[in-house]
């Protein structure tokens, strides 16, 4: 079609139909290959994506790494402990309370968030605040197709997020290592850059439940305690948000918290990474400003110390 852009295009119109739908068979885009050759069983409930031009092209971790490590406090503090203990959450019926600056508040259903929306593959590099990093196929939506649904007010300047709190599921809960709910915030335009999303999957599946089952923030340029899990509340405020590790220690974590590897942590350098997957011999890599997205989100900072605003 003469004056279209290539961005409109749908997956459905540069694939014949045949295939479009083979791909229930075949897995979400490039993690395909990967997911083959990473060999464990994954948990068999498909979900159809669509490539994205954002995703990184390095190697995705395995399905095993991916869901045997992880930071889940509410399920425990040990990187194993998501995986043994995040099978007891009740992840249906699940919904989404949408309030504070908004024209359209309410309580919504997960699965009417994603009726309207196209599920992508998009395939991010995550760095943890650690020094550990992992490149994960998520399937998600853009979170400002999700803004812009139920309306942002103008007076709207962060968006606040909370994670579910049922100590009866959630065992970690039960401790109070971090003052629960678990929350996060971001100002109004990084949540509205297009490589933020909520995702619902990984690998083309449904997310499984120590990833942050059923619906998860992904802010790829930041570091991963950003990311919140299980999502149950969105809010719209005009202040900025509180937020559970700069609450629990500003010294150490702030509010912005984008991967920066010339600002170190007070107890540890931020130069370098080990991606995990490596095993005994885990190789470390150099870690970029901007966790590698700076192209598109440097911008968002112009003007700002980023030795201060951290
Ligand atoms: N609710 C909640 N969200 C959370 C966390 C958490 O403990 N609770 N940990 C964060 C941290 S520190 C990281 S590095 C990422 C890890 O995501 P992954 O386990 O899917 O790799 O989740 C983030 N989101
Ligand atoms: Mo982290």
């Amino acid at each position: 079609m003469a004056g279209r852009w290539k961005n409109d295009l749908k997956w459905s119109d540069v694939t014949p139909k045949a295939d479009y739908l083979n791909r229930r068979q075949i897995m979400a885009g490039a993690a395909a290959a990967a997911a083959l050759a990473a060999g464990p069983a994954l948990s068999g409930a498909k979900i159809r994506a669509v490539p994205s031009a954002y995703s990184t092209d390095e190697a995705p971790n395995s399905y095993e790494d991916i869901t045997s490590y992880n930071n889940f406090y509410e399920f425990g503090t040990s990187k194993t402990d998501p995986a043994k203990n995040a099978h007891r959450l009740t992840t249906d019926p699940w919904s989404v309370r949408v309030d504070g600056l908004v024209d359209r508040p309410g309580n919504y259903d997960l699965a009417d968030i994603l009726k309207g929306v196209t599920l992508e593959e998009r395939i991010y590099r995550l760095r943890c605040v650690e020094a550990w990093s992992a490149v994960i196929p998520w399937v998600g939506f853009e979170l400002a197709d999700l803004l812009n649904r139920v309306g942002v007010q103008p007076s709207a300047k962060y968006v606040y997020f909370e994670t579910l709190v049922r100590p009866s599921e959630m065992i970690g809960q039960k401790s109070r290592v971090l003052d629960w709910p678990y929350r996060e915030g971001l100002r109004l335009d990084e949540a509205m850059h297009p490589l933020t999303i909520l995702a619902t999957g990984l690998y083309g599946e449904e997310m499984p439940n120590q990833n942050g089952a059923p619906i998860r923030l992904v802010v790829p340029w930041k570091y991963g305690f950003k990311s919140i899990k299980s999502i149950v509340r969105i809010s719209l405020v005009e202040k900025q948000p509180q937020a559970t590790w700069n609450m629990q220690n500003p010294r150490e974590y702030g509010f912005y918290s984008n991967v920066n590897p010339e600002v170190d942590h007070p107890r540890w350098s931020q130069a370098s990474e080990r991606r995990i997957g490596g095993g005994l011999f885990s190789r470390r890599i150099p870690t970029r400003m901007f966790n590698g997205y700076g192209d598109q989100v440097a911008g968002l900072y112009a003007g700002m110390d980023l030795r201060k605003f951290y």
